[in-house]
């Protein structure tokens, strides 16, 4: 069974003895604090405008307007009101897109663990720093700022003990936990580079991740505990490093008090982060130097490692996280994502931590014990701030309305939706049922090249529209725009349809693919020179609304109509997942809300559709099966359940007819 007491050096009782860590006085608002600085639902900008020397604007556009046409005079303000540095940049950006150079604040020098820890608890040393809800619910532990500061500093000396060095790269396989957030911070801490691998991926898809980042040291834990299940991560990590000759040690936390083979590489990681000081000296990090890696699928070949870096990555998740989800001081944050993808690195490890805030480490699953589990931890951790995805609104929406209603949701008051397109009907579900029709709905567009959220409703003016299903807004410092896709050039009005791409830097934008710059440009910047292109496609509605309309290369081509997927799912996918419609009804359906031409010729009912662990629809694998093309389907280390594709490709020879033919 799982522990209940883990993990044991949380309950540390000694506090921190000797600090002579570097923390930079904090320059304060002109206004005299955060709190205070309130324009209705935008509260701080008006601080904030003044602060960053734009005079004469008085609203959220001309904020946003300032933010684009003046974005060294903006970036240059807010890093330095924001962040705590060790010495000041001397060059706000240094950006070339058509070398893929992307450089922010050169020159200057931080430790993002000091900003995320020890500035906070110089202030706030007992203030909860992050809330571990286990997958047992009603076990959660709360570790405080300083509590945290500890784990991190014994963890940093640790890793240096164990020869740790600046520059190096600790690959991390872990669920969520607070000793995985405590390992990413060391790494931070201590100039090393973090590669975390999501705890769900196979031991070929580590062992991939493992050689690409070439690191020697592996942190894992014992067994994970999901949805009542024990899983043997550590078993995964052995099969792993087997075939990856630079691994030399392998940390292992203990999760669940059950004891697993031991080799000679193995360093067990309580016991001997306990033997640590709970000082560890920060390193003094340039800007530009590598924060982590995270490898993304790509739709071909091997999985990227996008890298980020420190300052700018920093910079962009506070204070996005600041204002698209009007976090204030004192609330509590529940990102449900897994830290294993980039919304688990920017909303539940860097940007709440860097505000000062409490963020929720959720273990579990939405269906466990039963599919009221996110409402009820909602209740009991009073949380203010709902981030989820639209593959889970969709999974409970079916499970019905008493689920959510059985427990007080009084304490939201923003609730987000990321990692998909958000189809009219969960997000209306989402917006009258679990936020009781006053929370606002925040559809986050944002990708983890983009370090941070590009597009939402929110921030806006106070009172500002929010359509459902739509991205809508680019936030501070973000220029989007729309490129035709055959001819390349830039739609300039609204109502029109085009690749999503951005016409300039922004600090939380990814650096390079880790040993593959070439492939980086020629990914990102080479199909739309002058452009960062996001590999999406969207729509700008008539009032300027940014809508996403998916991947671009799953966008369907029909007698000279191109039709997104997100268009033709937002009518069909209900009933997709419902499974029992039939056919004719779903034709129907298409022709009556997008047109005759988009009806589909075939449709084949699945038990379940290719899905990524982090619940995306792999489209792209389902157009090499209509095209025949199985012996494509790219890079498949990120599907959840590879059955599944199996099923697709029989029924759809079955549906074909071309089983009789073989
Ligand atoms: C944060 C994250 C990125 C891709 C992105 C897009 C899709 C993410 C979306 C959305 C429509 C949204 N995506 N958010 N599509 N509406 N609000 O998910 O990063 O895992 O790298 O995926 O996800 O297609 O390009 P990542």
């Amino acid at each position: 069974g799982a522990a209940h007491n883990w993990p044991s050096v949380v309950q540390v009782k000694e506090g921190l003895t000797r600090r002579d860590v570097l923390v930079p006085s904090r320059t304060s608002y002109p206004c005299g604090g955060r709190a205070q600085c309130t324009l209705t639902r935008s509260p701080g900008v008006q601080c904030f405008l003044r602060h960053v020397g734009a005079t004469g604007v008085s609203d959220h556009s001309g904020l946003y307007k300032f933010s684009v046409n003046e974005s060294d005079r903006f970036w240059g303000a807010v890093a330095r009101q924001r962040l705590s540095w060790i010495s000041p940049f001397h060059t706000v950006q240094n950006c070339d897109f058509s070398q893929g150079k992307i450089k922010w604040f050169e020159g200057g020098k931080l430790n993002v663990s000091v900003n995320c820890l020890d500035r906070h608890v110089q202030t706030c040393p007992e203030r909860v720093a992050l809330i571990w809800e286990r997958d047992e619910p009603g076990t959660e532990v709360k570790i405080t700022y300083r509590q945290l500061l500890e784990l991190t500093c014994r963890l940093g000396n640790l890793l240096k003990r164990q020869g740790v060095r600046r520059g190096d790269c600790v690959t991390i396989y872990m669920p969520p936990c607070p000793l995985a957030m405590a390992s990413m911070l060391a790494c931070a801490r201590i100039g090393a580079a973090h590669n975390v691998v999501f705890a769900g991926f196979s031991s070929e898809a580590l062992a991939d991740r493992i050689r690409d980042a070439q690191s020697s040291t592996v942190i894992t834990v014992n067994q994970g505990v999901r949805g009542g299940k024990v899983v043997d991560l550590k078993r995964t990590v052995d099969q792993a490093v087997q075939n990856c000759p630079t691994v030399q040690q392998v940390l292992v936390a203990m999760r669940t008090e059950n004891t697993v083979p031991m080799t000679d590489r193995d360093v067990p990681l309580e016991e001997e982060m306990m033997k640590e000081d709970v000082v560890c000296e920060p390193v003094a990090m340039d800007s530009e130097d590598v924060l982590f890696l995270l490898y993304t699928s790509g739709s071909t070949g091997k999985p990227k490692g996008l890298v980020h870096t420190q300052a700018g990555y920093l910079l962009y998740t506070s204070l996005t996280h600041r204002y698209v989800f009007n976090y204030h001081d004192g609330d509590v944050f529940g990102c449900v994502a897994d830290i294993g993808w980039i919304t688990g690195h920017s909303y539940i490890v860097y940007g709440p931590l860097c505000n000062g805030g409490t963020t929720v480490l959720f273990e579990s699953t939405p269906v466990y014990p039963n599919p009221g589990r996110y409402w009820e931890m909602v209740e009991r951790l009073g949380i203010n701030q709902f981030y989820g995805a639209p593959t889970a609104i969709r999974l409970l929406l079916k499970y019905g309305d008493e689920w959510v209603q059985n427990y007080n949701r009084s304490s939201l008051k923003t609730l987000g939706s990321v990692g998909e397109p958000i189809n009219t009907e969960a997000w209306e579900w989402y917006h009258r049922v679990v936020g009781d029709g006053r929370c606002p709905v925040v559809d986050t567009w944002w990708q983890t090249e983009t370090g941070g959220i590009c597009i939402a409703p929110r921030p806006a003016d106070p009172e500002a529209e929010i359509v459902p299903g739509m991205a809508m807004h680019p936030f501070y410092g973000i220029k989007p725009a729309l490129l035709d896709t055959e001819v390349g050039e830039v739609l300039s009005s609204n109502d029109s349809t085009g690749a999503l791409c951005i016409s300039q830097a922004w600090p939380g934008m990814a650096r390079t693919i880790h040993n593959h710059h070439q492939r980086f440009t020629e990914t990102y910047f080479h199909p739309y020179p002058g452009f960062f292109f996001t590999g999406d496609g969207a729509h700008r509605s008539k009032e300027g609304y940014y809508q996403i309309i998916g991947r671009l290369d799953d966008v369907i081509n029909v007698s000279g109509h191109r039709l997104g997927t997100a268009e033709l799912e937002d009518v069909v996918i209900y009933l997709m997942v419902e499974e029992d419609v039939l056919a004719q009804q779903l034709r129907e359906m298409v022709s009556r809300s997008i047109a005759k031409y988009a009806c589909p010729d075939f449709i084949q009912v699945v038990r379940c559709l290719p899905k990524t662990r982090s619940g995306k629809i792999m489209r792209r694998v389902l157009r090499k099966v209509v095209e025949r093309n199985t012996d494509e389907l790219g890079d498949l280390s990120t599907l959840d359940d590879p059955d599944s594709v199996h099923e697709v490709i029989r029924g759809h020879r079955r549906l074909r007819g071309d089983g009789k033919q073989q």
